[in-house]
């Protein structure tokens, strides 16, 4: 058995300098966290347009939007996710993957409506899951609208796994409608959500081998899960997403001063691990993410 034909359970991405490349996502903002509480948290456009050309500079190929209105508050408002499309698309080449998760009080219907602003992809989430003190809904007819919109529309979903239960929902999911659009099955797994998964490695490789054949994936660690769960995704041939939407603490008694710098670090990591970053046409390539620049 030669190493290609191992029973890995994901497809190799890529390849650049000899290695399997890694595809580096950021997730700026979320929708949990107060912009007077973390005042580096990019807010208005203006700020999300300047981070995502840092994160881009620093070795990122997809964004992960969540965006506030005026009062830096979370908003799913279709006007400005158009606004917010655009304005990434004119000053970056980075893939822009719009969050159909919102914020815990978000109801369905303007979840769905999400993919009305046209993003290259979106996040779909397998299932619902205790969120900390809250809960975090996804029940299963909600999915299916929702997934059956991004084949319609032509958007990419990242399917966002919080718990085990959620790879169960995933390949129902998949059984019941077929490939998503763009041909291609992409994973994030998000470990370390109080009330989903924990984020350690052992988790993280039974996750990834539980993922449909062909499958790729990129995980992310929730707070101090951040480095075990970005060293244990680069060991397993994974995918990282880092961001102030996950993480806020750079190291013990520092708090994080831009995302830039986050995905600064993983970059370095990913150099290290000799899987070095893709840049966004070659994430698009991997992905099956039409260019609509
Ligand atoms: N803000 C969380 C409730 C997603 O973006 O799709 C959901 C979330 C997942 O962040
Ligand atoms: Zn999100």
């Amino acid at each position: 058995m030669t190493a290609d034909s191992s029973n890995r359970p994901a497809a190799t991405p890529a390849t650049t300098l000899g290695g399997p490349a890694t595809m580096i996502t950021v997730a700026p903002t979320g929708a949990e966290l107060d912009k007077g509480a973390v005042p580096p948290l990019p807010v208005t456009l203006e700020e999300l347009v300047t981070t995502a050309k840092e994160c881009r500079e620093a070795g990122a190929a997809m964004i992960h939007v969540h965006i506030r209105g005026e009062d830096a508050k979370p908003t799913l408002d279709l006007g400005r996710l158009k606004d917010t499309v655009r304005a990434l698309r004119e000053s970056t080449d980075l893939i822009v993957q719009l969050s159909t998760g919102g914020a815990v009080t978000d109801p369905f219907e303007r979840r769905l409506a999400v993919l009305d602003a046209a993003p290259d992809g979106c996040s779909l989430t397998c299932g619902t899951v205790n969120f900390g003190d809250e809960v975090f809904m996804n029940p299963w007819p909600f999915m299916c609208e929702l997934y059956v919109r991004t084949q319609e529309l032509g958007v990419v979903p990242e399917f966002e796994l919080l718990d085990m239960g959620h790879v169960a929902g995933l390949h129902r999911l998949l059984d019941k409608y077929g490939p998503p659009f763009g041909g291609h099955v992409h994973c994030d797994l998000v470990m370390g959500v109080p009330g989903g998964m924990p984020g350690d490695a052992a988790t993280l490789v039974q996750a990834a081998a539980a993922l449909p054949e062909g499958a790729t994936w990129s995980a992310t660690g929730v707070g101090r899960t951040t480095l075990p769960v970005m060293f244990a995704a680069l060991a397993a041939g994974g995918q990282l997403r880092v961001g102030m939407e996950d993480t806020i603490t750079f190291s013990r008694g520092r708090p994080v001063q831009s995302n830039a710098e986050l995905v600064e670090r993983a970059a370095t990591l990913t150099e290290l691990a000799q899987r070095p970053a893709m840049t966004p046409d070659q994430a698009r390539s991997m992905l099956g993410v039409p260019d609509r620049r």
